[in-house]
């Protein structure tokens, strides 16, 4: 493999521990913290999780280690997309496993949940995992997005780890993939399998948190790239004066990636999905909100701008939500076959047509036509549309132009729109880790065997704090049952980990909203640039301004 300059320098680095981490093995001890419940519907899953519900949460400090001296044999499992860090959260895990006790075994499961259903992995030693020390990616072992939900599949798991002498399981995922890892540890331990599995927050979309998890791991380093290249965007725009960027960044459903990106780069517009929700936002009505800062800076004489997108908007939009229920009503089962074989777009346009409501109608009949065809080209495993491959980011500029050409028939408008679009996604999950990434993901790894070494299970590793260098960060961990709420899934009421959704009282929104109105009429572009690695604190070990303005 030939390395690139920055890798051999990476490999270099030494991630931070918490301060309470870095005595020593030998020197860490547990403080219990205070008995957990759900965040809703305590009876509920207090009745779905007999063995793990309501357990304290911990924290480590210094202290004499009481912690049982038996040999662990670990499996870890990376789960769901990639997030910046994932290999550091393996190397912190496999360091605390061998400097506890070098017989220790850590097995990587490839490929994600289905590795360990297939027993198909590696053993990891030096050599292999020294490759991968600070670097993005998940290809360490590869990942997946296969569930771990059913009773056979929990049954094959335990099987496996009884074959390998495994004791504890870490899975690294999103909120899925702990919702998993908590069912699992309820069925290991209602099992008496004696295997312990602990969850380590990962996810890009940032909406894997709560009071105890500060932020998912991998947050950080995405939106600090996308923030780059929106910054670029924003100075060609300044330089060149001539386009305006309709720019859709990833996050699923929830918008922090798109709110933390607007307050690193003051964008003239971002939308902010929940807020759409909150107040039932119509497409014309997001549009007019937009073409608005088209027309004032027109009028200044800018006709230019950048616009940012969250993936997951159009799902808040109340009037779309109708329609795609309504496609996917008009598509069910059989009806999909009949849809195809209509020869031309004329007659399936009919079909539409004939199949919708008068009020889904006038929803569908102003998108153009591009989008129209997409609704009803890429339908998941479950038949239904997937909101999050709809091209939003061509959908409001083509609402917008509208808008404007009815403006400028009005004589109220007279500037020249032309649009570019891009879709900022893939580019962030494997950038190489930022310090904070870095340092956070390796100490998740190595807290992640503290709490196997002390017994846990059904615990989601934890380390907070965050806002502060890492010296005062607190590591312990927080069972995962406290984070679930029972929600509706597939048409049966389950246990999951409640999504967090940007939190429009919350000071991140709260700044964003208190300067947008300023930003959508001037030019007050940011240009973060790149993420530094080496070089002063003050640019290197930069939080998100998410974080930042929730722990001021
Ligand atoms: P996770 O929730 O598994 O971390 O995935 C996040 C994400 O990057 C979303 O932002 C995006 O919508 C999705 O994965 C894309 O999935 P895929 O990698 O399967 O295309």
């Amino acid at each position: 493999m030939k390395l690139s300059p920055l890798q051999i320098a990476r490999y270099q680095y030494t991630p931070k521990l918490p301060g309470m981490l870095r005595n020593g093995i030998s020197e860490i001890c547990v403080k219990n913290g205070d008995a957990t419940q759900s965040v809703a519907d305590q009876e509920k899953i207090a009745a779905q999780f007999p063995n793990t519900y309501g357990k304290n949460e911990i924290t480590f400090q210094k202290g004499q280690n009481t912690a049982e001296a038996k040999k662990q044999v670990v499996g870890v499992i990376l789960s769901g997309g990639q997030a910046p860090g994932g290999h550091n959260v393996v190397c912190g895990l496999y360091d605390a496993l061998k400097a506890t006790n070098p017989d220790n075994v850590l097995y990587g499961f490839k490929g994600g949940p289905s590795g360990l259903l297939e027993d198909d992995y590696r053993i990891f030693d030096d050599e292999y995992i020294n490759q991968y020390r600070n670097t993005g990616g998940f290809d360490i072992i590869g990942s997946g997005r296969t569930k771990l939900e059913t009773e056979e599949q929990f049954a094959v798991a335990a099987e496996v780890c009884k074959k390998h002498g495994i004791t504890a399981i870490v899975i690294i995922g999103g909120d899925d993939s702990n919702t998993n890892a908590a069912v699992l540890a309820e069925y290991f331990a209602a099992h008496n399998t004696g295997v312990q599995v602990i969850g380590c927050p990962k996810t890009i979309d940032g909406d894997l948190k709560n009071e105890d998890i500060e932020c998912s791991f991998g947050f950080d380093t995405a939106t600090k790239t996308y923030s780059e290249i929106i910054g670029n965007i924003e100075r060609d725009a300044n330089s060149a004066k001539k386009y305006w960027h309709f720019i859709k960044v990833m996050g699923r459903s929830a918008s922090h990636v798109a709110l933390e990106c607007a307050l690193q780069t003051q964008p003239n517009i971002c939308l902010i999905g929940e807020e759409v929700a909150a107040k039932k936002m119509s497409l014309a009505q997001i549009a007019d909100y937009i073409a608005d800062s088209v027309a004032d800076r027109a009028a200044k004489g800018m006709n230019f701008g950048v616009a940012i997108i969250p993936e997951g908007i159009v799902e808040f939009v109340p009037e779309f939500s109708v329609l795609i229920a309504e496609i996917n009503e008009l598509l069910a089962g059989e009806k999909t076959a009949q849809f195809n074989a209509l020869p031309t777009w004329k007659d399936k346009y009919a079909f539409i047509e004939a199949g919708l409501t008068k009020e889904s109608m006038a929803v569908f009949a102003i998108l153009p036509e591009s989008i129209q065809q997409q609704l009803f080209l890429e339908r998941d495993p479950h038949g239904n549309v997937q909101v999050s491959l709809i091209e939003s980011e061509k959908l409001f500029s083509a609402l917008v132009k509208d808008n404007l050409a009815a403006r400028k028939a009005a004589g109220t408008y007279n500037g020249k729109f032309s649009p570019l679009h891009h879709f900022l996604g893939y580019e962030g999950r494997c950038a190489f880790p930022s310090n904070f990434d870095a340092d956070y993901c390796y100490s998740l790894g190595y807290n992640a065997f503290m709490l196997i070494q002390y017994g846990y299970t059904g615990y989601l590793s934890k380390v907070s704090n965050l806002s502060k260098p890492a010296e005062e960060w607190v590591a312990g961990g927080m069972p995962i049952t406290k984070m679930m709420n029972m929600e509706r899934r597939n048409g049966q009421d389950k246990p999951v980990i409640r999504k967090a959704l940007v939190e429009l009282d919350g000071k991140p929104f709260q700044y964003f909203a208190a300067h947008r109105a300023q930003w959508a009429v001037e030019t007050c572009y940011t240009y973060p640039g790149a993420i530094q690695y080496f070089g002063p604190s003050e640019v290197c070990d930069l939080t998100t301004r998410t974080l930042a303005l929730e722990k001021a």
